[in-house]
């Protein structure tokens, strides 16, 4: 698919599927989505590795990923329109008490629940970057109250910004929708747990639409159990795909979907490959870069 894409943007393009055999030392740039740990060690020629996505972390992940090459991800418009559309269907089916009625459907059960309106709710975005930042900004064109949170410290219209480990704590004081946007990184990883959850107001609803790493999850059945959180939708998990002995499978309180909120668009992000590509053979600065020491 992203062979194709690409030999269709540039037909003069050298471009090998990782499975084809090919020159490892004619390969100048890696196009990869989860890679196998250990296959980008022996490229000697290689000079940028570029995620087909916004996440990095499973790079970081392989120890074997040579340092001194730098790593670009992708930065799409659509990537961050179909993700805030995501988080909108997640929040108004819960509004509306959906995630409830399919389990009494299946039920064959008819008990009318008193929903809640837009005006009602505060939702909390962890993380104000490409995605969460365009999904704060689609929900206040919504006349949703919404509250983001940052490392760095931002200002944005309509939106209540928080910042640092200091800010966290008055963000989650009124936030009824918490949805994690934010980079795996060990800053983050487990951050969603019982002590970030008894912060949030008694029936917050979780939307994890980030990386598995970032829920402890034993805490979030615990919190779903006792009552202290509504309910909770998630996108991605620890393992993918989550084996079905998974208690999220069967929890009536927990909507999932398949890794599937946003999706690179291969038409729209090959142009931002090849213009790296062409960054690299003309000696200029990559588009995209990612931090190593940030982690994303
Ligand atoms: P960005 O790098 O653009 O934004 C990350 C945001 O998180 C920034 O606002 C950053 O703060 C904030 N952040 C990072 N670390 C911390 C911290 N320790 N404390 C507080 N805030 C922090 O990322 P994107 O918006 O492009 O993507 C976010 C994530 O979404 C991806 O890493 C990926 O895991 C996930 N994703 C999931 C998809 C899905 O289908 N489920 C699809 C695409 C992405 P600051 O601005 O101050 O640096
Ligand atoms: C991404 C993803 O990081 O799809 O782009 O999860």
């Amino acid at each position: 698919m992203w062979k194709n894409a690409l030999l269709r943007a540039n037909t003069e393009l050298r471009v090998y599927s990782y499975v084809e055999a090919h020159p490892k030392e004619e390969i100048s740039m890696a196009l990869i989505w989860k890679h196998p740990k250990g296959t980008l060690a022996n490229y000697p020629n290689l000079k940028c590795i570029a995620s087909a996505g916004a996440g990095v972390d499973y790079i970081f992940e392989d120890e074997t990923v040579p340092e001194h090459i730098p790593i670009t991800r992708v930065v799409d418009p659509f990537l961050a329109s179909d993700m805030s559309e995501h988080v909108m269907a997640c929040i108004y089916a819960e509004l509306k008490n959906f995630n409830r009625y399919k389990v009494q459907q299946m039920q064959g059960l008819w008990k009318p629940t008193d929903y809640r309106r837009i005006a009602d709710v505060t939702v909390g975005i962890l993380g104000l970057g490409e995605l969460g930042a365009l999904t704060g900004r689609d929900l206040v064109q919504n006349g949703f109250a919404v509250q983001g949170w940052s490392r760095n410290k931002k200002s944005m219209d309509g939106i209540t910004t928080f910042d640092g480990k200091e800010g966290l704590r008055d963000f989650l004081r009124k936030t009824d929708f918490l949805v994690c946007l934010l980079p795996l990184t060990p800053d983050t990883a487990g951050i969603l747990n019982t002590a970030l959850f008894e912060q949030l107001p008694k029936g917050a609803y979780v939307i994890n639409v980030a990386r598995g790493g970032h829920l402890v999850d034993e805490d979030l059945l615990a919190n779903l159990d006792k009552g202290h959180l509504s309910g909770a939708c998630l996108d991605v998990y620890h393992q993918e795909p989550l084996p079905t002995s998974h208690p999220f499978w069967k929890h009536p309180k927990i909507f999932m979907t398949p890794h599937y909120a946003s999706v690179s668009d291969t038409n729209s992000v090959v142009p931002q490959i090849i213009r790296n590509y062409s960054n690299i053979m003309e000696g200029k600065e990559l588009i995209n870069r990612v931090s190593r020491s940030k982690g994303y």
